[in-house]
C-alpha cells in the first residue's frame, strides 16, 4: 500500500464523545476548559510501575499493546480531555539508525552520539517510517480504537533542534555546550542535520494522522537553550517546514489536524503565532495574561502551571488554577502543566487539578 493510500483509508473508528480538546485547539467554544498532563502516563502512577516493572522502555515503546495499555492508565483514574499515545521523542534517532539506550537513574543516552560533521554519514537520510516506526503507527490504530471515543488522541515528536541536541550531547544536558559548538563551528552540518531530521519528522506525523492520532504535537524541549538569533537560524524555520509541509499534505487528503508546538523561549512567541501551529504550549516562567497579549488572539495556548504546585496542598492548587484560568481566559486555552508530572507526585493531587479546572472553567463559561 503506498503511503498516499494509508493517509485516506478510513479505519472505522469509534465516533469522538468529548470533542472539547479540539474545539479549544481551534479557538471555538467550548463548555468547560479542556484539560490534560505532559507525561499523564508515567511512573507517578503504580499501575504504571507495575506495567513497566523490569522491562526495557523501548521494548516497552516496540509493543502496540503495552503502549495502548500505559495511555489509557490515566484515563481510568482522571476526567482527562485528551491522551497523548505512550512512545518518546528518541524513536526518532533510532530510526534513523542511532542506539538509544534508557538507562536507569541516568535517562536515555546514546553510547555513540555524533561527535564530528563526518558523523552524519552514520545516518539514514531516507527512512522508511513504515518499515522502522510502524510500531508506533500499530500503537496509534490499536489505542484510537481501545480508547473507545472518549478523548482525542495526540501523536508527537520531538522538533529537530531538541533531537539534534540529544544526538551531539548523549543524553540530557544542562548546558547543551556539545550541540551548540555546532552551531557555531559547523553551521552548515547542522542545517544539514536539522533538514534530514525534518524531513523524517514530516513523514513520521503523517504515518500518525494516517494511522489515527487527532492532534499532534512537536516538543521543541530545548528552545530555551538558544539565544534568539540561533533560535530564529536553527529552531523556527524548520518547526515552521514541518507545519507547512504536514497540513499541506493532510490537506490534499481532505484531513486537518490541530498541530501543536511547545516550547520554552519567550523572545519567540509573536514567531510562532505566526508558524502554522494552531495552538502553542507554555512552560510556567511566563505570566498568562502577557501570553495572551503578545499572541494577540492568532493561536490557542497551552500550558503553564507550575508542575511542583502539585505539591501544594488540594485547596492551594485549587487557587492556582482559579487565577491560571484568570489569566488565559477561557477561550481557546487547553489548561496543561508547563512541564511534565515528576514520579513522586500524588495521583490524587493530579486529580485535584484536573477537577479544579473543569469546576472553575464551568462557573467562568457560565457567567459570561
Ligand atoms: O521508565 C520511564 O518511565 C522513564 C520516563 C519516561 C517516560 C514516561 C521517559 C524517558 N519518556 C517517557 C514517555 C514520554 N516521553 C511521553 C509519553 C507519556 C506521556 O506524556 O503521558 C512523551 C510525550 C515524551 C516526550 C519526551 N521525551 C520529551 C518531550 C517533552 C518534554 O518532557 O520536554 C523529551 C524531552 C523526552 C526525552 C526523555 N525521555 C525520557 C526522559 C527522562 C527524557 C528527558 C531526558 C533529559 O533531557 O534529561
Amino acid at each position: 500500500m503506498s503511503k498516499q493510500e494509508n493517509l485516506i483509508l478510513p479505519k472505522d473508528f469509534p465516533q469522538l464523545k468529548n470533542d472539547t480538546f479540539l474545539r479549544a485547539a481551534r479557538g471555538e467554544e467550548t463548555e468547560h476548559v479542556p484539560v490534560w498532563c505532559m507525561r499523564q502516563a508515567g511512573r507517578y502512577l503504580p499501575e504504571f510501575r507495575e506495567s513497566r516493572a523490569g522491562k526495557d522502555f523501548f521494548e516497552t515503546c516496540q509493543s502496540p499493546e503495552a503502549c495502548c495499555e500505559l495511555t489509557l492508565q490515566p484515563l481510568r483514574r482522571f476526567p482527562f480531555d485528551a491522551a497523548i499515545i505512550f512512545s518518546d521523542i528518541l524513536v526518532v534517532p533510532q530510526a534513523m539508525g542511532m542506539d538509544v539506550q534508557m538507562v536507569a537513574g541516568k535517562g536515555p543516552t546514546f553510547p555513540e552520539p555524533l561527535k564530528e560533521p563526518e558523523d552524519l554519514q552514520r545516518l539514514q537520510v531516507k527512512v522508511d517510517t513504515d518499515k522502522e516506526l510502524g510500531y508506533v503507527f500499530r500503537a496509534i490504530t490499536l489505542t484510537r480504537h481501545k480508547i473507545e471515543g472518549k478523548v482525542p488522541l495526540i501523536g508527537f515528536s520531538g522538533a529537530p533542534w531538541t533531537l539534534m541536541s540529544y544526538m551531539i550531547e548523549g543524553g540530557g544536558s544542562n548546558t547543551h555546550s556539545k550541540a551548540k559548538r555546532w552551531l557555531y563551528q559547523h553551521p552548515e552540518a547542522s542545517h544539514m542535520l536539522l533538514k534530514m531530521l525534518t524531513d523524517v519528522i514530516v513523514e513520521y506525523l503523517l504515518g500518525q494522522v494516517a494511522a489515527g492520532a487527532q492532534a499532534l504535537q512537536v516538543f521543541e524541549s530545548h528552545a530555551g537553550i538558544l539565544g534568539p538569533a540561533e533560535f530564529k537560524d536553527f529552531s523556527l524555520p524548520y518547526l515552521r517546514d514541518i507545519a507547512r509541509r504536514v497540513k499541506d499534505k493532510l490537506k490534499e487528503a481532505g484531513q486537518d489536524v490541530p498541530m501543536f508546538c511547545n516550547k520554552d523561549a519567550h523572545y519567540a512567541l509573536e514567531e510562532l503565532s505566526q508558524s502554522n501551529y494552531e495552538v502553542v504550549g507554555l512552560d510556567w516562567t511566563i505570566d498568562p495574561l502577557s501570553a495572551r497579549e503578545r499572541t494577540g488572539g492568532k493561536v490557542s495556548l497551552q500550558g503553564n502551571m507550575d508542575p511542583c504546585a502539585l505539591y501544594a496542598p488540594k485547596e492551594r492548587i485549587s487557587d492556582i488554577v482559579k487565577k491560571m484560568l484568570e489569566g488565559f481566559g477561557t477561550r481557546g486555552y487547553i489548561a496543561n502543566l508547563g512541564h511534565g508530572v515528576y514520579p513522586d507526585m500524588e495521583p490524587e493531587n493530579i486529580g485535584a487539578f484536573v477537577e479544579a479546572v473543569h469546576q472553575h472553567s464551568k462557573q467562568m463559561i457560565k457567567q459570561i
